[in-house]
């Protein structure tokens, strides 16, 4: 690690009163070159428990940066982990508030939640699918609290994978009783189709992208508990969105899930 206690609590300091604020801030590796990826899952984690300490719930962890597309459009080949908590849940359906938000953008993924804990190293798709109580489909509204919305791994992995808020609904099915790698969805923003994917597109099987999610989370000793959402990673690109706009996915077996930004 290259930075000290101090300098990990402050740099999670300034993401939290960032994301609170809404307002975007430079890039933390601009100040701190030699940020890695160590030094940065420190800084998240402290940014979790300052939110942890103001009365937020963990539900759970995310893939990020698991797709192609997704990979593309933000020029990073690695994947990376994020946490979840309960005041980032919106409702199905339902309205989110895009002045909370600095730039938000939509994306559509599939979601696991767990029967049973899982813990790496060495977890495998097989054993989330068997762990798993039942999948959901979700749209995953990121909002990194850089600038321009450009960042490196590092300066991503402190500001939690660009975490913002996510919506599931849809059905909730099964894993065993249809084929997550062929699984379509379409992505329609004001009625327009903008993006499609299907499941393989996040490394290769969502079960695997949530096994990447267990093993990486593992890797600071730490268990995701039974119950807990695992969102598996953008399948589509994601989508910016303004104020007025009514974003909908629709998945092959999981129904559909819509929101839209006030
Ligand atoms: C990083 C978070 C990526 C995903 O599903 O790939 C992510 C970003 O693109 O801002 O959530
Ligand atoms: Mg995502």
């Amino acid at each position: 690690m290259s930075l000290s206690r101090s300098q990990i609590s402050a740099l999670a300091a300034r993401l939290h009163e960032a994301q609170q604020t809404a307002t975007a801030i430079e890039q933390v590796t601009r100040e701190f070159p030699a940020l890695s990826v160590t030094d940065a899952y420190a800084v998240q984690r402290a940014l979790r428990q300052l939110r942890l300490n103001d009365g937020q719930r963990a539900v759970g962890f995310k893939a990020g940066l698991t797709s192609q597309a997704k990979m593309r459009q933000m020029g990073i080949s690695e994947p990376s982990v994020g946490f979840l908590t309960d005041s980032m849940t919106g409702v199905e359906g339902g309205e989110i508030k895009r002045d909370e938000l600095i730039h938000p953008r939509v994306e559509c993924e599939i979601a696991f939640v767990l029967r049973a804990p899982l813990k790496g190293p060495g977890c495998t798709a097989e054993q989330v699918l068997e762990a798993t109580d039942f999948v959901l489909p979700a749209l995953e509204i990121i909002d990194s609290r850089y600038k321009n919305f450009k960042f490196d791994l590092p300066s991503v992995i402190a500001d939690n994978s660009s975490s913002a808020r996510l919506v599931s609904g849809g059905w909730t099915r099964r894993p065993q009783d249809f084929d997550l790698r062929t699984e379509g969805v379409s992505l329609e923003k004001n009625g327009v189709v903008v993006e499609t994917g299907a499941g393989a597109a996040v490394l290769g099987h969502p079960a695997a992208a949530a096994a990447m999610v267990v093993n990486l989370v593992g890797q600071w000793d730490e268990a995701v508990p039974e119950g807990s959402l695992i969102m598996s990673g953008g399948i589509t690109a994601a989508v910016a969105v303004s104020k007025g706009d009514h974003l909908q996915a629709r998945f092959q077996h999981l129904g559909s899930i819509s929101v839209r930004f006030v």
